[in-house]
């Protein structure tokens, strides 16, 4: 039996029904790549996901600097949600919320009576204390229950104090993991920050970089590369981002999908409305980082811009050459499994291929199936490429959007060159054999660990005490624990010595967990 069936097996007839739709053992059969994803786990099973709240305050909106973020809700979905993700900032202008927890937090009476006063107050104090210029409004489970109307306070602070505010009603309960708070958080910065400014941009090639969130400086690293180049980054959304750059991001000639799982939505709203093409990118891995690169000096189509991308390509690689030939021969031939919420577990894929490590198993939390088995705009176009006329094209998924923007000599121009507007899933991108799950829980992990063997687990904070327990390598590919930058030439170098770092001390095997020695059980007798 193959190791999907040797889990899956152990199963009662109900979990097993669930579960095989959500796991993928990838064979040389090609029909065989699609896998059910965005469901909602199975009651009491001991699953990785966060929720709405989470994806919407804790991902897209909190890394915003110059934006009050509070959490209209008890005090523990604030105080847990507080500094936990390594989204690194720079202070500015001043401005810099992001190291501060604020919340109203709602008591029993609030519950009971309503919290919309306790949030005024809490809006009046912020203001009194930090006179922010925007104020993001998230609220927890409960406040969806009472039905506070946020967006009416929201209203109320705007006019009152002339400043941004803008209520999310993004309620922990919300759909199935964190991925709806994404949803709500794009649809909000849309309508409500993007487009607002005026700022005059002059520079030719102007990117925004979309869904990087700057986890150990990733972000600052990719920005050191395109500025070598010549691009100029008019907003990143939203690592080391604010308000006051996405309110000016709407001029922008291109936008880069780093992330596509948390923002393929604005991605595609600017689309529509500003006619601003994506092209999704990866500077995760030394061979994804050069093929973004060239992707983005082909849409821009400038010969000096090409040349000049060359010359920062052959300089970065120079400068890390030997580091990566040392590296590489320490780590040729392991393998590794990958688990973390979206797009990382395919990112990574790319880096760990670059120092000849093999990915046996990798899954996403929350991803969608178009996360795993990727979405082709293109070839939508190409059948019908002799039409005359091509702007009236009708595309799939969206038709309203697509030909709108894509006029005959831009498609001509492009239609052999860049993935514009699509990209490749996990799965298509992962060898024969190796596994694929979605939403994996804490059972799977341990045994695919014990089929598997993988000389590195990569994973959260959450699962890593299951890997600990079974003496296997783990690193938090979330938070990167204590390191980073892990983007572009050099964080590629800091990736591949941690995992050295962790691979020539194999601390674990030495471990003796005190279960394996004697009974944990232990009971005392009541003293009579
Ligand atoms: S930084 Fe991103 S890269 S935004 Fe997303 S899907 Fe989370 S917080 Mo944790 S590390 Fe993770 Fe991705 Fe995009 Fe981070 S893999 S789970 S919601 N994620
Ligand atoms: C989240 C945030 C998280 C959690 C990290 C982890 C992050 O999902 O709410 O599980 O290790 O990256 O900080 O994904």
């Amino acid at each position: 039996m193959r190791e999907r069936e040797l889990v899956l097996d152990q199963y009662n007839a109900k979990v097993y029904k669930n579960r095989k739709e959500h796991i993928l053992q990838i064979d040389d059969d090609t029909e065989n790549r699609t896998i059910t994803a965005n469901t909602r786990s199975i009651p009491g099973i001991i699953t990785n996901r966060g929720c709405c709240y989470a994806g919407c305050k804790g991902v897209v909106l909190g890394p915003l600097k110059d934006a009050l973020t509070l959490t209209h809700g008890p005090i523990g979905c604030g105080f847990y949600s507080w500094g936990t993700r390594r989204n690194k900032a720079k202070t500015e202008n001043g401005e810099n919320f992001i190291q501060y927890c604020f919340s109203t937090d709602m008591q029993e009476p609030d519950i009971v009576f309503g919290g919309e006063t306790k949030l005024r107050k809490a809006i009046d104090e912020a203001m009194e204390l930090f006179h922010p210029k925007t104020i993001l409004i998230c609220s927890t489970c409960p406040v969806g229950l009472i039905g506070d109307d946020i967006h009416a306070v929201a209203a109320e602070a705007e006019k009152k104090y002339g400043i941004t505010c803008v209520a999310f009603s993004c309620e922990g309960y919300k759909g199935v993991s964190q991925s709806g708070g994404h949803h709500i958080a794009n649809n909000g910065v849309m309508r409500h920050i993007i487009g607002t400014g005026d700022a005059p941009v002059s520079k030719k090639y102007k990117v925004n970089i979309l869904g990087e969130y700057n986890i150990g400086g990733d972000g600052w690293e990719t920005e050191r590369i395109l500025k070598r180049i010549g691009y100029e980054v008019l907003a990143v959304l939203t690592g080391d981002g604010s308000v006051e750059s996405l309110r000016n991001s709407h001029q922008a000639d291109l936008n880069l999908v780093m992330c596509h799982r948390s923002i393929n939505y604005i991605a595609e709203m600017m689309h529509t409305k500003y006619g601003i093409h994506w092209l999704k990118v990866n500077f995760i891995g030394i061979e994804a980082t050069i093929q973004t690169l060239r992707d983005m000096a082909d849409y821009f189509g400038d010969s000096e811009l090409k040349q000049r991308t060359e010359e920062v390509i052959a300089d970065e690689l120079a400068a890390i050459a030997e580091a990566h030939t040392y590296f590489r021969s320490k780590l040729e031939g392991k393998t590794a499994a990958l688990y973390v919420g979206g797009s990382r577990s395919h990112h990574y894929q790319a880096l760990l291929a670059d120092f000849g490590i093999t990915t046996v198993l990798a899954g996403y939390e929350f991803a969608h199936r178009d996360d795993y088995e990727g979405r082709d705009m293109l070839p939508f176009i190409k059948e019908d490429a002799d039409s005359k006329n091509i702007e009236s094209i009708t595309v799939e998924p969206d038709p309203e959007k697509f030909h709108a923007f894509l006029s005959k000599e831009k498609y001509e121009e492009l239609k052999d060159k860049i993935p514009l507007n699509s990209y490749k899933g996990l799965i298509q991108d992962m060898k024969s054999g190796s596994i694929v799950v979605d939403d994996l829980n804490h059972f799977e992990t341990e045994e695919f660990l014990r089929l598997l063997k993988p000389d590195i687990f990569l994973s959260g904070i959450k699962d890593k005490y299951v890997l600990q327990k079974a003496n296997v390598l783990s690193r938090q590919l979330h938070s990167y624990d204590y390191s980073g930058p892990y983007s572009g030439f050099n964080g590629a170098i800091n990736f591949a010595r941690d995992i050295t770092m962790g691979i020539y001390t194999p601390v674990w095997k030495f471990v003796v967990p005190p279960w394996k020695n004697h009974s944990t059980l232990q009971a005392t007798l009541a003293e009579v």
